[in-house]
């Protein structure tokens, strides 16, 4: 600890690793391209030098601050060498600004702005690489990138997969998919993380379905429906400048206004989720099989498990997540109830993943062979959608979700964010075995923290828990559970950092902060709800009587649960 100067403002520095959070500390803000807080330090941009007395210029990034030093951030050598960065990545870039889907969001546009850069030196890239489509959740447009190396590092470091990497040296070098191969042939499990980190349009969401969407919208055969999950409703705000706030109900107007017959909420499926898993869960412990239990509503990290712990797949729940459970809803009964052919309604989810895309195209939800979830928006693409259709959202009025299964509960919110299943199921768990009577929330299951274990005591059960996000930290958990150092009976596993609300289909700050705020809002939302566990829906226990004849049985089994394949 020490103080340093900074454009002459005294400031005190504790543990900060680097002059760049000193600074951005008390509100200075330094440009970086390749930096990101939460991920190792590369130093291979160098926008985020800064001027030091007696070092001369140095990266901010790499520098750690000392007592006594004295800095400045914007003296006119500082930005003549910015203004060099940015010109010579320019140089190297596709400059088709308007036509990205990254426009707006991209930070190399916003710099390239802030410093006034007008006239570059050499034209447009002419010879253009080409694409890489492949993937159901993830585009990368190799002119776009500028080799910042972040999605390197976060695929590395976060989920411990390393699908991308460089490849060779100098002006050659460039950033690919493991053996060079299209990214649907890698391990990539899908999570868009590696978009969320890309501050250019390098890596974007694999956006095809508006089309898809916008026709069927069109299509006066089709019956559109769509689902809204839990997490964007904090988020999808910030498209429009609203930061992160609730905007569920001026969604469900948005969407209605769009072209969408019917709106309904993913939180019902979730509450159905809580109640097939907790049941499921309750009975394993019975019979003390396959345990500890896995959550599996996270389609990165099924999809983990089924390259790497192909041992564990009997001890993920077998059920579908919340998103695949609305779609056998809608498609199986819902549909027939309306007079429907499967092949006739159009299914529609807004998700904050990318991985969700894959999911909904996994062969095994299905329906007479028509898909049950037909195409996946994640937040960014279902604002781009509400701007496309001329909705002018900060102004809508709001409104319901229809009509029968409209009920959603605060636990099912909850999913949205790391720790919200397993709390909904505790929830859902203690009402049952306790007849517990009001309000059960639990707190070792909230915080940002990566991997979060307690015991608990529900009656004359003690159930141990672990809840963890990003597949490296799950990766951690899995080596201690499997080498006997950890006992646990359920774990809640989300890929994305802070589950959801961290999502790679979420708006491009997808930083702590933004992460947090969005958690907090999610955790409000519970707390105005009156209902309040799963059970307490009584759409849902109507539909589960209606469709099956209540729930967990053999029917619900056969429709709403699944399997993995190794
Ligand atoms: Fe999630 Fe979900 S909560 S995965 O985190 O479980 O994507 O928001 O929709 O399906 O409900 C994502 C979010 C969902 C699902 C739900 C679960
Ligand atoms: Fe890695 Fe996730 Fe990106 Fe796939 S989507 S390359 S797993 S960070």
């Amino acid at each position: 600890s020490g103080k340093i100067t900074i454009n002459g403002q005294i400031i005190d520095f504790t543990d900060e690793k680097n002059i760049l959070a000193v600074a951005r500390k008390v509100g200075i803000d330094i440009p970086t391209l390749c930096y990101h807080p939460e991920l190792t330090i590369a130093g291979a941009c160098r926008l985020c030098v800064v001027e030091i007395e007696r070092m001369g210029v140095q990266a901010s990034c790499s520098t750690a601050p000392t007592d006594g030093m004295v800095v400045y951030t914007n003296s006119e050598k500082v930005n003549r060498v910015r203004k060099m960065v940015l010109e010579l990545l320019l140089a190297n870039h596709d400059r088709e600004c308007t036509t990205c889907d990254s426009s707006g969001a991209c930070k190399l546009q916003k710099y390239a702005n802030d410093y006034g850069i007008k006239r570059l030196r050499y034209p447009n890239r002419t010879t253009m690489a080409p694409l890489d489509t492949s993937s159901l959740s993830i585009v990368r447009d190799p002119n776009k990138c500028i080799l910042c190396g972040l999605c390197v590092r976060v695929c590395k470091e976060k989920q411990g997969i390393g699908v991308w990497d460089f490849k060779n040296r100098g002006s050659r070098t460039d950033i690919v998919a493991a053996m060079d191969q299209p990214l649907s042939e890698s391990a990539c499990i899908n999570c868009g993380q590696c978009i969320a980190v890309c501050p250019t349009g390098a890596l974007t969401s694999n956006s095809s379905s508006i089309q898809e969407i916008w026709a069927a919208i069109r299509d006066p055969k089709k019956t559109v429906v769509c689902q809204i999950a839990p997490a964007p409703r904090a988020a999808l705000g910030e498209e429009f400048g609203l930061g992160s706030v609730d905007v569920t109900k001026k969604v469900v107007t948005a969407l209605r206004k769009i072209g969408f017959d019917k709106v309904f909420d993913t939180v019902f499926t979730a509450d159905m989720t809580t109640i097939e898993e907790s049941n499921e869960f309750l009975s394993r412990l019975v019979k003390g099989e396959n345990l500890p239990l896995f959550t599996s509503c996270c389609p990165g990290w099924v999809k983990y498990a089924e390259e790497f712990h192909p041992e564990l797949l009997s001890n993920l729940s077998s059920c579908r997540s919340p998103q695949q459970m609305f779609g056998a809803v809608l498609k199986k009964k819902y549909a027939k109830e309306l007079g429907i052919a499967p092949q006739d309604m159009f299914v529609v989810s807004v998700m904050p993943c990318t991985a969700k895309k894959y999911e909904a195209k996994r062969p095994e939800f299905t329906t007479e062979g028509a898909y049950d979830v037909d195409a996946v928006l994640t937040t960014v693409e279902a604002a781009r959608m509400i701007k496309e259709a001329g909705i002018i959202f900060n102004t809508l009025e709001e409104s319901e979700f229809d009509q029968p299964m409209q009920q959603a509960t605060g636990s099912g919110v909850l999913f949205g964010t790391t720790g919200g299943v397993m709390e909904s199921v505790i929830r859902y768990v203690a009402g049952k075995l306790l007849n517990a009577e009001g309000r059960v929330d639990v707190e070792f299951t909230r915080g940002m923290e990566d991997t979060k274990i307690a015991s608990i005591n529900v009656g004359d059960n003690k159930l141990n828990l672990a809840v963890v996000n990003g597949l490296s930290a799950t990766e951690a958990l899995i080596q201690k559970i499997q080498s006997g150092e950890l006992d646990v009976q359920a774990v809640e596993v989300m890929a994305c950092p802070g589950g959801c609300v961290g999502g790679g289909g979420q708006p491009f700050q997808n930083d702590n902060e933004h992460r947090k705020a969005r958690a907090s809002e999610i955790y409000g939302i519970d707390a105005k709800l009156e209902l309040h566990k799963a059970q307490d829906n009584e759409d849902l226990n109507k539909i589960f009587e209606k469709y099956w004849g209540g729930c967990c049985n053999h029917d619900t089994h056969h429709d709403l649960h699944t399997h993995y394949n190794p």
